[in-house]
């Protein structure tokens, strides 16, 4: 088997690490009958364009976050919601591993589009750069926020007063450092990798979402394989687990070091005390309505309340 696997990220990034140690995996099971050819970021366009790929079965596996498909699996967009999970990053794995409003029924609105997840996992914390210090909504007022396509995603600063401008994130480096948009989030490792942290002044961590993936693959080509394959593919995603969230975990840590000890450009960092936070969390809140009224409707309201439901009990 000659399978294709596309990321949004680079070499040394948790998306393109996983596919590396996912195809290393299967490799090994196969004893070799499986190879796979995995894709850095850019060579297949855009995000959105790698998600049409997957669903055309042009490429068999694909990581990508829901912040791409936002227009088209609308329930997906509740990733965008801030302040949903909790604090806790291994909770917060956890949830994502066993969630049934997850694994089950939102997969089910990506299965319609001929998109199947086989995993959600959190690539970190997001924290917000700029080239302002951000502490306050006040920060916010006719800020120009770089955020992924969703437009849940974007409705969210449009809460804090931000004025959001959706990019690929190809093009994200030059619009900070030519001031095309003031800011942007992201996890650390990301801020660090992709060097945004030498074209902004300032690192707020605000923790104000997860980052989460979804690692996914073509439904045809998936059913149309033969049960011992299939079998060494969903004993994969299970090995990844743990894998992945320690991937993470450790470039999120180590990146935020480089950061402060960076010498070609200082960024400060700031820290949001609790109170911080809560005044953030107050103008999200709302955004939790507006989902369910204006975009997803009664079965979207369902899968939220099951999902948080299912953190309100991890989290006891
Ligand atoms: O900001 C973005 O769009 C990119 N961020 C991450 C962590 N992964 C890929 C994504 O395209």
């Amino acid at each position: 088997y000659n399978w294709n696997f596309v990321t949004e990220e680079m070499e040394g990034q948790v998306q393109f690490e996983y596919a590396r140690e996912f195809a290393d995996l299967l490799a090994e099971k196969s004893d070799g009958r499986i190879n796979m050819e995995i894709y850095e970021f850019g060579g297949l366009g855009s995000e959105v364009d790698q998600v049409e790929q997957m669903q055309d079965g042009i490429v068999e596996f694909a990581i990508m976050s829901p912040g791409f498909t936002g227009t088209m699996v609308t329930e997906g967009q509740l990733f965008a919601l801030q302040f949903l999970f909790t604090d806790d990053m291994a909770l917060n794995q956890e949830i994502l591993n066993t969630s049934e409003a997850l694994n089950v029924h939102l997969s089910k609105k990506y299965e319609e589009h001929n998109i199947k997840p086989l995993a959600y996992f959190t690539e970190g914390a997001m924290q917000w750069t700029s080239n302002k210090p951000l502490q306050s909504p006040e920060d916010f007022q006719n800020f120009k926020m770089r955020t992924q396509e969703s437009p849940l995603i974007m409705e969210s600063y449009k809460a804090y007063g931000a004025d959001p401008t959706a990019m690929s994130w190809s093009e994200l480096y030059t619009s900070l450092d030519r001031n095309i948009v003031d800011g942007q989030e992201n996890p650390i490792f990301f801020i660090e990798d992709a060097s945004f942290n030498e074209v902004q002044d300032y690192m707020t961590i605000s923790n104000h979402n997860i980052y989460v993936a979804m690692l996914t693959v073509n439904p045809n080509f998936y059913d149309s394989l033969p049960d011992d394959i299939k079998k060494m593919i969903d004993e994969t995603v299970e090995e990844m687990r743990p894998i992945a969230y320690d991937l993470q975990d450790k470039l999120n840590r180590e990146m935020l070091e480089s950061i402060r000890e960076n010498e070609t450009h200082s960024t400060e960092i700031i820290e949001l005390s609790e109170a911080e936070r809560d005044a953030f969390r107050q103008l999200a809140l709302p955004v939790r309505e507006y989902f369910i009224n204006e975009v997803v409707g009664e079965d979207g309201k369902e899968l939220l309340d099951m999902l948080q439901k299912e953190i309100e009990e991890v989290e006891e």
